[in-house]
């Protein structure tokens, strides 16, 4: 495995039987004839009645009861703040116990007796005359109905200075929940250095889509993004530049904190990356005591993968790593670390296997749970540590446990991949990756012989080595990871392509008012709906 393996490696997932020439010209008058759509929500809910014809407005004196504690008033609070920036007041949020609650137009409730039918993420939405309802078991299943709420209402809403407007939100009766647990994003701010805003602007975007993961890729071969207490020049010297050269810049503890805060008030849980032994040039450039030579490198800015490797066998290598996890267990509520593990081309297979092994207990004694790239398999894994599928055919995964695989198919979701060979950016070692490929595969049988309870989700990873701004992060991620979003929420028996194009194509125009920078690719007719 010299060069680059992934040149290589040619999916065999991604063709589809052809279709015979009539077939496919019906399929492409088929918006012209199919039924009408009732609503353009992306993902697709579990059972959705939609009724265009009637509808509730949102009127001038709208009051929120929020029922079920903090979090139902917080929620209301944000619902509030999205209804004012278009209805000619901001509605008041009141206690459900407050007699100004009797007459209000929207209840948001929480409320563990759903817990059975709706489990922690899933919601019930009703509109009909009497006003708005949304209830769940767990505050997040009130958010994620509160996003579909957002979705039922006309993109102006998304505008910040279209007050003062009445807001109509058609009669509905939804039952929702999502498919898997594990709904992600991964951003590359190792290969690119992106800013908090920059992050939580994607944040944003992947809480609309009921994403509830955002693997942040902090480290590479050019850059360490994240402050470690007693290794300094990780950030001052590993985190100074880019690809390309430019100046970088790496995330304080307190810029971290505020991220993580900023996407648990959203629902989506931080998942921090360090990548090694590979993939490390940053580091090894910044201390030279962690090469074997003990000479450290120049910094790196091109794009070459797999020359890089930390020292495994000095025991510096392992404080080194302690101290690292230890700072992400710190400033990481959430339950998992992802110490990357992938394409490493300058250890034999024992040493690799055993740095893995101790890689792990160094997480698990920082009361984490351990994920990786697909490599990590050829190491002793513990039950509870993930496995981040990414190329080939799985063949590996032969003896995983219940929720341990997160697929990330390249050839899928791989959001850095041009769509088509004319796409300004991004790179082409899987093939290209239109739309259609995105939406159009079955994650249960992707991986042949998998048992479907060891797929914990689905992860779109957006790998940076060709994106440099918030432009080109959208061009790439949208609308592809929308479509990811839905094959991770909706039910099997909601997934059609066709029908996901049309509710797509108006689904562009909230993507529009939110200024986002989506890819308007020809698989989607944008002025038809
Ligand atoms: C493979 S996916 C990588 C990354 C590159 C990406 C580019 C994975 C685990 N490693 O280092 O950025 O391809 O598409």
């Amino acid at each position: 495995m010299r060069s680059d393996p992934r040149r290589a490696y040619r999916p065999a997932a991604r063709s589809r039987p052809a279709r015979p020439i009539l077939l496919a010209a019906l399929t492409a008058l088929a918006p012209a004839c199919a039924p009408p759509l009732t609503h353009s929500l992306v993902p697709a809910p579990h059972t959705a009645r939609v009724e265009p014809g009637d509808s509730f407005t949102v009127d001038t004196l709208a009051v929120i009861a929020a029922a079920g504690g903090d979090e139902s008033r917080r929620i209301a609070g944000m619902l509030a703040g999205l209804i004012g920036t278009t209805a000619e007041t901001t509605p008041t949020v009141v206690p459900a116990e407050d007699p100004a609650a009797g007459g209000a137009a929207i209840t948001l409730a929480v409320d563990d007796a759903h817990r059975a039918r709706l489990g922690p993420e899933g919601y019930t939405l009703a509109v009909t005359a009497g006003g708005i309802r949304v209830e769940a078991a767990e505050p997040a299943g009130l958010f994620y109905g509160m996003q579909t709420l957002r979705q039922l209402m006309p993109p102006v809403v998304e505008y910040d200075a279209a007050r003062p407007r009445p807001l109509r939100v058609p009669y509905t009766e939804i039952e929702d929940r999502p498919r898997f647990g594990w709904r992600g994003a991964m951003l590359d701010v190792a290969r690119h250095f992106f800013g908090v805003d920059d992050v939580k602007r994607y944040i944003d975007l992947l809480a609309l889509h009921k994403l509830n993961r955002l693997h942040l890729h902090l480290s590479d071969d050019q850059g360490w993004r994240i402050e470690i207490p007693g290794w300094p020049r990780l950030t001052e010297h590993g985190g100074s530049t880019e690809v390309g050269g430019g100046p970088g810049g790496f995330y304080t503890a307190a810029e971290y904190r505020e991220l993580v805060r900023y996407a648990a008030d959203r629902f989506i849980t931080i998942v921090p990356e360090i990548d090694m032994p590979g993939h490390t040039n940053a580091a090894l450039a910044s201390y030279p005591e962690l090469n074997c030579d003990g000479v450290a490198p120049e910094l790196y800015t091109g794009i070459r993968v797999g020359f890089s490797a930390l020292c495994v066998e000095k025991e510096v290598t392992y404080e080194f790593v302690d101290a690292v996890v230890g700072a992400l267990a710190t400033l990481t509520p959430g339950p998992w670390i992802h110490i990357g593990g992938d394409e490493v081309e300058e250890l034999t297979e024992e040493e690799y296997r055993h740095f893995i092994e101790r890689v792990q207990e160094i997480v698990r004694g920082h009361g984490k749970r351990m994920v990786g790239w697909g490599e990590i398999a050829a190491a002793e894994l513990e039950p509870t540590s993930l496995i981040q599928h990414w190329r080939g055919e799985g063949e590996y995964l032969d003896e995983v446990r219940a929720g341990q695989v997160i697929l990330s198919p390249s050839a899928h979701v791989y959001l850095d991949i041009q769509y088509h060979p004319g796409t300004p950016i991004g790179l082409d070692w899987p093939g290209h990756t239109p739309l259609r490929d995105s939406y159009d595969w079955d994650p249960a049988g992707l991986v042949p012989g998998l048992p479907a309870d060891a797929i914990a989700g689905i992860e779109a990873p957006l790998w940076t080595e060709t994106v440099a701004t918030v432009h080109d992060i959208e061009f790439m991620a949208f609308p592809r990871l929308a479509a990811v979003a839905e094959l991770a929420w909706s039910p099997p028996g909601a997934l059609d392509w066709d029908r996901f194009r049309r509710r797509l194509a108006r689904h562009g125009l909230r993507l529009t008012a939110l200024g986002v920078n989506f890819h308007r690719t020809p698989e989607v007719d944008w002025a038809r709906w």
